[in-house]
């Protein structure tokens, strides 16, 4: 049975990424619901309702797990996906949140993500419930994911937005920094510049790779090693700059592409 990983665009590849390197045995399976992103801007009631359609989805392609890949979806989503869902779920949120707990030496902790992400305040309240004593420092970042998406990962005009969304009062309460988003690992080394090389950068796609390796050991979940895996991946629209564009955030080649409707 395959991981099943999903998120409201190209972005969750990110987490694909991670799997793949950290569990080279594994199955997997993404859904990329391209034809209604960006969440990042809709309201909650209607990020739940997609959310649960792509849950239903992908748990009648037998997966054995479901991983929210989309820190937009599992901060407003992911209690009602736990609910109903018949598999383990986990949440790149959760796994982020946990990270970063055992990061901090100050006990400030910054996150960045879509404003969606950071008005829930699902972050904090994780942080929080796992270490009260720790101080949150949330900033939204909306300008990043079209910056990403265009490629411009090293460019002053990132560098300059970069500044202006992490400026010096924010990055002095803080020695760690939660990319609350999909897209944002794919601009480490020019947060990392803008922040002093010194900032502990928590990358929730590493975190959650993490995290699943070990559910899959606990629970006996895992795949025999040196299994040969497969990889699916299906989307909701096919839009003309999604291969080039998800190849990057894969750091491979997407090989064929599905096309399904909800
Ligand atoms: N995948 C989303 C996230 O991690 O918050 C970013 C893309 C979006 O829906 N705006």
């Amino acid at each position: 049975h395959p991981i099943g990983v999903f998120d409201s665009g190209v972005g969750g590849l990110t987490v694909v990424r991670a799997l793949m390197d950290r569990l080279p045995f594994e199955n997997i399976i993404y859904f990329g619901d391209t034809a209604r992103v960006p969440y990042g801007v809709k309201s909650v009631a209607t990020i739940e309702h997609y959310t649960q359609q792509i849950a239903d989805f992908l748990q009648q392609q037998d997966v054995k797990m479901l991983i929210i890949a989309c820190n937009t979806m599992a901060a407003v989503a992911a209690d009602k996906v736990r609910a109903s869902a018949k598999v383990p779920v986990l949440d790149v949120i959760e796994a982020g949140a946990k990270n970063a707990v055992a990061h901090t030496k100050t006990g400030g902790i910054g996150v960045i993500g879509t404003p969606t992400t950071i008005n829930s305040n699902a972050y904090a309240r994780a942080i929080h419930q796992l270490n009260p004593a720790t101080r949150v420092y949330s900033q939204a970042c909306p300008l990043f994911v079209p910056l990403v998406e265009e490629g411009w990962l090293e460019h002053a005009v990132t560098r300059l937005t970069a500044q202006e969304y992490l400026k010096p009062v924010f990055v002095e309460s803080i020695d760690t920094l939660v990319l609350g988003c999909t897209h944002y690992p794919l601009i480490k080394p020019l947060l990392l510049d803008v922040c002093g090389n010194r900032m502990q950068l928590v990358d929730s796609a590493l975190s959650i790779a993490d995290q699943t390796a070990e559910i899959l050991q606990s629970s006996g979940l895992a795949n025999p090693a040196h299994s040969m895996p497969e990889y699916r991946f299906v989307v909701t629209d096919l839009p003309v700059k999604f291969q080039t564009i998800g190849e990057r955030f894969l750091g491979r080649s997407l090989g064929k592409i599905e096309l399904t409707q909800l």
